[in-house]
């Protein structure tokens, strides 16, 4: 954990959330900010900075984000969605903790901004 980041104290239940699922590796939440109707984020509970700061050891971790993020949307409703990792603060990442975004419920258009 680290001390200084908002998805670590989400993860330890410091910081309130909208929980949609949790196990001892993965927490998946409603997005604070959504920008579909649904839209929520899967986090590792391990503090991983970003896409870049991944690591051999983390290769089953991701993937498994994938399979919560999947099992999570249907769980939701939606069959349709869009899944985005920013990396970078010109990329648009805000918070410098990994983090999954899974919109769906409406459509989605391409390229994105
Ligand atoms: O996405 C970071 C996302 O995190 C952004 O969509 C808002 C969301 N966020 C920020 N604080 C919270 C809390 N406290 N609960 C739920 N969601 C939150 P990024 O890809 O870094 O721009």
């Amino acid at each position: 954990m680290s001390t200084d980041c908002l998805f670590c104290k989400i993860a330890a239940g410091e910081i309130p959330a909208e929980k949609l699922y949790e196990d001892d590796e993965m927490l998946a939440f409603r997005d604070i900010a959504p920008q579909a109707p649904v839209h929520f984020l899967v986090i590792p509970k391990k503090h991983i900075q970003g896409p870049a700061g991944v690591g051999m050891d983390d290769e089953a971790l991701i993937g498994k984000m994938m399979r919560t993020g999947s099992k999570v949307a249907k769980d939701n409703g939606v069959s349709d969605y869009r899944l985005v990792f920013n990396n970078g603060a010109g990329a648009g990442q805000t918070v410098f903790h990994i983090h999954m975004h899974v919109l769906g419920g409406r459509s989605l258009n391409w390229p994105p901004g």
